[in-house]
């Protein structure tokens, strides 16, 4: 999305708007009349997401449209002036530069069990350490509720109490909240630009369950409609070819009728983004996909090798190595025949664009018999390379020629 685009997609609710629809939040705090604004459940935000918790009333639309991007206005109520900005749909207060920076949505989709939830925590805990050190990336989340359900849900579950989270509760994606994160990076020390560069980058992680039917795939149609780039986690020990090759001792998901294999999963988000893009059957999907196999962890020893996804991405750098990628691209695509996926390989090729396959391991090891993280602790082995690819798409990172 081009920045000061006319139409402006709210990273919570994936709405689109034009910029001079957006609200303001009076502050709360005393105004010039004396005044002060009582907080209140805001209906929006409670009706979308469940959050009830009160708030200063939202407001707009009152002064003249000098910029359609003004960042700042007066509440008609307590005469204060506000810079916070809402969505005009949800009421989620925007992050604070918004519309003149960059703003990128990141689906996160694959079956139940397939690993997202655990990879999106892995993965946002190391673009906050180790891969933020190495790009020069400050990111952090960019709103209250991010900051707080990250850190006290997903984090302080996975890393401080060392429990697999359980499965995320289907159906009710309009009350899950996308994470929203800002990715800074120093533009002093970066090799393309001279400016710092700030990327707002929305995750919303689906519950798996809603991929089952074609109806509860729909509720995920506006997220993936408006998605900028797509991680599809697939789950290599969902496939047959793949379950007799595990390293043993391996604890398998179970294959109920609440799992779906990893391509009837792929067949139906590629028919919904048909759909949603208003694609006829020949016109190929152009949003980015990485498809990603997670829980490599349970098939590598098995590797030859000199497979790439036995080494560590080269880490000397802050660009996203192409050579190296395309490396791992094609060794999957190779390991799709083996583990009975040919089939992945033929709809990506006909239906996308822009597509690479990733392999992946969020917590490096099987975790233990009842399902928490093993003593050793999380070692995560790749989990960068998705989103990094997805990022250097956009032009956000530096990238090698492949
Ligand atoms: N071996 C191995 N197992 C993993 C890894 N990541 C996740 N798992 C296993 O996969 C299970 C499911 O992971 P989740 O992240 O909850 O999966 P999900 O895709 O969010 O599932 P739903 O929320 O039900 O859609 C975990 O409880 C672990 O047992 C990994 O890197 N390696
Ligand atoms: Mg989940
Ligand atoms: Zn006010
Ligand atoms: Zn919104």
């Amino acid at each position: 999305m081009p920045s000061f685009a006319s139409n402006l997609i709210c990273p919570y609710c994936y709405q689109p708007f034009p910029a001079r629809k957006v609200l303001f939040r009076c502050t709360g705090l005393l105004g010039p009349k004396g005044e002060r604004c009582a907080p209140a459940r805001d209906p929006a935000l409670s009706r979308r997401f469940g959050m009830n918790e009160p708030l200063p009333p939202v407001f707009g639309g009152r002064l003249p449209v000098v910029n359609a991007l003004r960042t700042a206005a007066r509440c008609p109520r307590c005469g204060g002036e506000s810079t916070l900005r809402v969505c005009p749909h949800c009421h989620s207060q925007l992050p604070v530069h918004f519309g003149r920076v960059d703003s990128r949505l990141i689906a996160l989709i694959g079956a139940k069990g397939s690993g997202k939830t655990v990879y999106m925590t892995v993965l946002l805990h190391e673009l906050m350490h180790s891969v933020g050190r190495r790009f020069d990336a400050a990111v952090v989340g960019s709103d209250d509720h991010t900051r707080s359900e990250f850190s006290k849900k997903y984090e302080e579950t996975l890393y401080r109490r060392n429990v697999l989270p359980g499965t995320t509760r289907p159906g009710q994606a309009e009350l899950r909240r996308p994470l929203v994160f800002k990715v800074t990076l120093d533009g002093g020390r970066r090799l393309l630009r001279a400016r710092d560069r700030h990327t707002i980058t929305s995750f919303f992680d689906t519950a798996g369950e809603d991929l089952i039917s074609r109806r509860s795939v729909d509720l995920n149609v506006r997220y993936l409609r408006a998605a900028d780039g797509i991680i599809l986690l697939l789950d290599p020990l969902q496939m047959r070819g793949a379950r007799a090759g595990v390293r043993p001792g391996t604890p398998l998901p179970e294959l109920d009728e609440r799992t779906d294999s990893p391509v009837n999963v792929l067949t139906r988000v590629t028919e919904v983004l048909h759909e949603a893009h208003g694609l006829g059957p020949s016109r190929r999907i152009d949003v980015p996909v990485a498809v990603a196999f997670s829980k490599i962890d349970a098939l590598r020893h098995a590797f030859p090798p000199d497979s790439p996804l036995l080494r560590d991405p080269p880490e000397d750098r802050p660009v996203f190595d192409q050579t190296d990628s395309l490396a791992v691209h094609d060794h999957v695509r190779a390991l799709l025949h083996e583990w009975d996926g040919a089939q992945i390989d033929q709809i990506m090729r006909r239906n996308y664009a822009a597509f690479r396959y990733f392999g992946l391991s969020s917590l490096g090891g099987s975790p233990t018999a009842d399902n928490r993280v093993d003593p050793r602790g999380i070692h995560p082995y790749r989990v960068a390379d998705p989103f990094l690819w997805l990022l250097s798409r956009f032009g956000a990172v530096p990238s090698t020629k492949g």
